[in-house]
């Protein structure tokens, strides 16, 4: 404090004192002190030009000390606030993955199926469990496959049953060939009847079976593609198409950043003991205590033993853990979390140091699966 005090005075001081020097003598006002008197003129000006002369050098360096000192300050200020700028992007940047991740994830869950009344690919069922580990606790993210609608046109023409062909819209079978669509695809009508297509020229799709139901569908009437498509975690960055990790969709990065995907099931006639392994529109309830709780989702399963197979779940709980592509050595985040039955300091190659010096985002939403089919 007396230090600062001190080069305040100073400052002062001295600067009055420049001024002085550099305003030169034109600009002193004709005082009587100043007034030149022969000898005294000379006296004067040699008295105060051998002063300045003494003072002008310290005063010099003092002045750009102080400019320095104000440079090196604001160097600093910009230099944080650049820092803090990059963080606040790239946080805002990881809030909006996690985000995108999840609303794919759980939009996909929630119109899991569609009134599919077969296999669809390689989806035996609506939703497909996958736990990484089926039979223990995790070493890594989880995955899974569902049945999803893509609408792929609507009908040029009224179909009325029976019927065991259709046409649609100009341009639509083209639109989606590059992605398989044709031959062999699961298709439903109106969101209502399934249909297989058998064969297809231009937009007529001969289906394999004859739609013999009395009904009706008007032209316009949506058509959707049924699909099988698998959610998983990439974890190279060929497989990123970028930075890894990143959440894959068939086998296509969908949202970057995403280090762990962990799904827990809640199901209805699940359970022998309870209702005789018959649904009866009531979670099952796993461990006893009489209500619905977070402990009646189950994450460590192979869902593959009956009565606990893929056709009995009827809610998923979702969770989505984003991590900041770069690591910052300036940053030391929370402990590691484990999230269902995935415990990441159990990972290959996992080091506390490493992991906390990324930060994340941890989002977890519970969704309702409505059209399971089967
Ligand atoms: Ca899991
Ligand atoms: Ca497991
Ligand atoms: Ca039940
Ligand atoms: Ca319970």
């Amino acid at each position: 404090m007396s230090e600062a005090t001190m080069s305040d005075e100073r400052g002062t001081m001295n600067v009055g004192r420049l001024r002085l020097e550099v305003g030169g003598p034109k600009q002193l006002p004709h005082t009587s002190i100043l007034r030149p008197q022969t000898s005294g003129r000379s006296a004067f000006s040699l008295q105060r030009l051998s002063g300045e002369r003494g003072h002008s050098l310290v005063e010099l360096m003092f002045g750009l000390g102080i400019a320095l000192a104000a440079i090196a300050a604001g160097y600093t200020v910009a230099s944080t606030s650049d820092k803090t700028s990059v963080v606040n992007d790239q946080t805002a940047q990881l809030q909006q993955n996690v985000r995108i991740a999840m609303n794919l994830v759980s939009s996909d869950i929630k119109t899991a199926g569609y009134g599919m009344t077969g296999a669809v690919g390689a989806c035996g069922q609506a939703i497909v469990p996958a736990d990484n580990q089926p039979a223990g606790p995790d070493s890594g993210p989880d995955s899974v496959s569902l049945v999803t609608p893509t609408p792929v046109g609507t009908l040029a023409a009224q179909a009325t049953a029976p019927f065991s062909a259709i046409t649609l819209g100009a341009g639509s079978v083209a639109n989606y060939s590059s992605e398989g669509f044709g031959v062999g695809s699961v298709l439903s009508i109106g969101g209502a009847t399934p249909a297989t297509v058998n064969a297809v020229a231009g937009d007529s799709l001969t289906l394999a079976a004859t739609v013999g139901l009395p009904v009706v569908y008007p032209a316009g009437t949506q058509i959707f593609w049924l699909r099988c498509v698998t959610y998983s975690i990439g974890t190279t960055s060929a497989a990123c198409s970028g930075n890894a990790p990143c959440l894959l969709r068939n086998g296509s990065a969908v949202a970057e950043g995403i280090e762990d995907l962990q799904l827990a099931y809640a199901c209805d006639g699940c359970v022998a003991a309870i209702n005789g392994a018959v649904a009866d529109g009531i979670i099952d309830d796993q461990n006893g205590t009489s209500t619905f709780d977070t402990a009646d989702f189950v994450s460590n399963n192979a869902w593959g033993v009956a009565p606990m197979t893929p056709d009995k779940i009827r809610m998923v709980r979702i969770t989505v853990i984003g991590r900041q592509p770069r690591q910052d050595p300036n940053w030391h985040g929370t402990s590691p979390t484990t999230v269902e039955d995935h415990d990441p300091t159990g990972d290959t190659g996992y080091t506390l140091a490493t992991y906390q010096q990324f930060r994340r985002r941890i989002l977890t939403r519970t969704v309702q699966a409505r059209n399971l089919g089967l």
